[in-house]
């Protein structure tokens, strides 16, 4: 028996003096008097994990959001004792671990402080479940800032505010409302210009306080479970989350027409109608690539089964949509009707698969079908029988994608909104109850989806999209941000959800353009989608309720400026279709927050409105009605404004036009932005050559292309171009060098570069260190050049 009681205060208990010590490999013990253990885990120079038993006894080691292929490795390992302390040196951090009180503090090993704990590990025992309450508090820095936690619809920069992690069905949710439909149980601090990240793996219901409670502390805790957090250094942000993402891991490329424009409601019903609204499309130019069949298509909203009066041969359907380019998404809910005819119930009757409470029956709860049971997706076997029932869908009706929805899961008529916490689940083996398993319980859902439909797609690529999630959930599905309403601070919750997303290592997110309750005006819905095409996921979406929500909704001239703009997403397709490939490979976020675009300006730090769409091109949303344009913070370092090309140098705020049909839009200096012509869908046009949009700059900048056949997997067996540009710009002079690698052969074989900025007429061009006559080149007077696609070095030059 423990017996502790002079640590004993408020109720909460601690660990006491450390009385053994060991060091198995990567790994290191501690162990105090009174049975709490800690074990330090080196996975890098500087990511290191924390884990704390009491009563002596670790949990097995497992997680969901852990991705099982993170490579791990460090150089350098050390650890040496004092009279008070044990400090374990990395070739980037030392961690010192307190004799007396098991606190640890981690420096950099310039000796700066980057995270130290206040009361460090405590906990309370929890009589009713068993098991703990682990809480963990540490020492806020001065003007230290906090960002990420997935979808909370708050400012950016956490500093001040406390939040939970409970994936909740959370209709026409409010700014500020908490928590929502994700949980990701991470958070980057960045205090004295260094970044460092937490991530705290436990599933069960979270908290977070950032300075809220007590000013100089930032506190977190579980229900339940271990505390077990991973520690992440930068000092850089991009690095920690790189890291995180090292750790959860990154989806793999989806198909090109999933970054496509989308467009759905609830419900789009008859066969008829969907065909209608995919014509109207085509009539009035407007690019889509995918049409979203809402619960509606089902028979009495039984998954897997269609309505027969308003889709009579889905097949056929799904056939002709795609003949004229538009992918048929299909939604799938997680409850099942309890109905002795109908095959999905019976078969997981059959197979034990659904989820029973604490006593033994069956959990059961009301969705749209009525009275529904709940597979247990955390069991291994549920989630193989749920990829087979893909199958008829995929493979035989051609369904190109699906969406899971109410997975958090959501059941109406109770006051929880979702399954009673006695509920039981396998967890993998690991049998606990809903209090465990809730957080995970759409992230398996979805999950199971992913591998179904990757399955019965092949030799495609699978895309799915998920309305709940857990840390980690990024390497199966898309996600949106659920049930957002038509208001202009709707608009603004969207912008920081997504940035926050994509910080939190989730980058394939958007929201429902126009928003999903109530009903927006022509101003609010072209607003809105000016903002979503530079989302990942691009989809407008809405109840139906209030009206439609479609493009041409709104009158002509709204009409035309959504064309406008989705036209401008598809001819940024293969620059959009890079920072996926960046994200995949190399876990760079698609949208950067400022702060994560240059950490060392102050000025970022509250900043929440503007942000960078992949690496290049800054974008700053109007957020308010009436509005002929907007102050915004343009980031250091040199700008082009993408309409009119004006140049202006960053580090200050500044006023910038934008009446209704125009978007402050700005590019990196130095940049090479590739574009497509426009198409109505993703393949509809052979592309006959790619257009570089070229910004000059005094000096070099890299940039990147990649392209491969948009869907497939032969891409894996190094058919990919990756073009790397390297551009350096002097006086009267700019220099283009091009590296690549993969063996694609692209469709074109021209470039169409255009310069933007040149401060010189062009008066020489050299190609591979040849001269070539600027008329067999020059596509117009502004000196546009059509070139081979497979040059290695362009150079211009002439007078100023
Ligand atoms: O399936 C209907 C809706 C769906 O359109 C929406 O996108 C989801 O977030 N679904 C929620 C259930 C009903 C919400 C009131």
């Amino acid at each position: 028996m423990i017996t502790n009681t002079e640590l004993e205060y408020k109720g909460n208990l601690y660990p006491n003096h450390i009385v053994e010590f060991s060091q198995d490999s990567d790994k290191f013990y501690f162990t105090t008097a009174n049975g709490v253990v800690l074990q330090i885990t080196i996975l890098r120079g500087s990511i290191i994990r924390f884990r704390y038993a009491t009563n002596y006894n670790f949990e097995p080691d497992f997680s969901y959001a852990i991705d099982p292929s993170a490579t791990m490795g460090y150089s350098k390992l050390e650890v040496v004792e004092n009279d008070t302390e044990y400090i374990i040196s990395t070739a980037r951090l030392s961690v010192l671990v307190d004799k007396m009180t098991l606190r640890t503090q981690i420096s950099d090993l310039e000796g700066n402080i980057i995270c130290e704990d206040e009361l460090g590990f405590h906990w309370e025992e929890n009589y009713e479940y068993g098991g703990n309450t682990v809480k963990l508090s540490k020492i806020t820095q001065s003007g230290e800032s906090f960002y990420g936690m997935g979808d909370k619809a708050m400012h950016s920069n956490l500093k001040g505010k406390r939040v939970e992690n409970w994936v909740t069905d959370q209709f026409a949710f409010a700014k500020e409302q908490d928590p929502l439909y994700k949980a990701i149980p991470f958070y980057v601090g960045l205090n004295k210009g260094k970044a460092y990240g937490i991530y705290f793996d436990n599933s069960f219901r979270t908290g977070f306080d950032f300075s809220q409670e007590r000013r100089n502390i930032t506190s977190f805790w579980a229900d339940g479970g271990e505390m077990d957090y991973y520690f992440i250094f930068g000092p850089d942000m991009p690095k920690v989350v790189s890291s995180y993402s090292s750790l959860t891991g990154t989806p793999e490329l989806p198909p090109m027409w999933a970054l496509g424009f989308h467009q759905s409601k609830w419900s789009y019903y008859p066969e008829s109608n969907v065909k209608e609204v995919a014509s109207e499309f085509r009539k009035l130019q407007i690019p889509c690539d995918a049409i979203y069949l809402d619960i509606d298509y089902m028979d009495g909203f039984r998954c897997f089964t269609w309505d027969k009066n308003h889709f009579p041969d889905p097949k056929r359907m799904i056939s002709e949509l795609e003949q004229d380019g538009f992918k048929t998404v299909v939604m799938i809910d997680p409850g099942i009707k309890v109905d002795r005819n109908y095959w999905v119930y019976n078969e997981a009757l059959e197979n034990d698969y659904f989820c029973k409470r604490g006593d033994g029956p069956l959990m059961h709860g009301k969705v749209w079908p009525g009275e529904c049971n709940f597979p247990d997706f955390t069991n291994p076997a549920v989630r193989e029988w749920w990829a087979e029932l893909y199958k008829e869908f995929m493979s035989e009706l051609g369904v190109h994608a699906v969406w899971n929805d109410m997975n958090e899961p959501a059941v109406m008529e109770v006051p929880t909104k979702t399954a009673p916490l006695d509920t039981r689940h396998n967890y993998d083996g690991h049998p606990c109850t809903h209090r465990k398993a809730h957080n995970v319980y759409g992230m398996q859902m979805v999950r199971a989806t992913y591998e179904g439909v990757k399955k019965y797609v092949y030799p495609k690529r699978p895309f799915v999209i998920t309305r709940a999630a857990f840390a980690g959930t990024q390497r199966y599905s898309s996600t949106w941000t659920g049930d957002n309403v038509a208001t202009w601070e709707h608009l603004w919750i969207a912008n920081v959800q997504a940035q926050r997303m994509c910080l939190s290592g989730y980058s394939f997110v958007g929201s429902d353009i126009g928003g999903f309750a109530e009903q927006p005006d022509g101003e609010l819905f072209a607003r809105w989608v000016q903002l979503g095409i530079f989302h990942p996921f691009c989809r407008v979406h809405s109840s139906g309720d209030h009206g439609d929500q479609e493009p041409w909704s709104f009158g002509v001239e709204i009409t035309d400026i959504v064309r406008k703009f989705v036209n401008l997403r598809y001819q940024l397709l293969p620059y959009l279709y890079t920072m996926f490939y960046k994200y995949t490979k190399e876990n760079v976020p698609m949208l950067q927050s400022l702060v994560f675009f240059d950490q060392e300006d102050n000025q970022t730090h509250f900043r929440t409105d503007e942000f960078i769409f992949g690496e290049k091109i800054l974008i700053c949303p109007i957020q308010e009605p009436n509005a002929q344009g907007r102050r915004m913070y343009i980031p250091r370092g040199e700008w082009y404004d993408f309409w009119t090309n004006e140049h202006v140098v960053g580090g200050k705020e500044k006023w910038v036009a934008a009446e209704l049909n125009m978007l402050p839009i700005f590019v990196k200096a130095g940049a090479i932005i590739p574009k497509y012509p426009i198409q109505q869908y993703v393949g509809e046009k052979k592309i006959e050559e790619l257009i570089l949009e070229v910004y000059y700059k005094e000096g070099t900048e890299t940039s990147e292309v990649y392209e491969d056949a948009t869907n497939g997997y032969d891409y894996k067996k190094g058919r990919y171009s990756l073009s790397n540009y390297k551009l350096t710009g002097k006086d009267n002079s700019l220099t283009i060098q091009l590296f690549k690698d993969g063996t694609y052969n692209t469709e074109y074989d021209k470039m169409k570069l255009s310069f933007h900025g040149l401060p010189f007429e062009i008066e020489k061009v050299m190609i591979d260190n040849e001269e070539v006559s600027l008329q067999t080149i020059s596509v117009n007077t502004d000196n546009d050049l059509l070139i081979d696609k497979n040059f290695t070095l362009l150079h211009l030059s002439g007078k100023q």
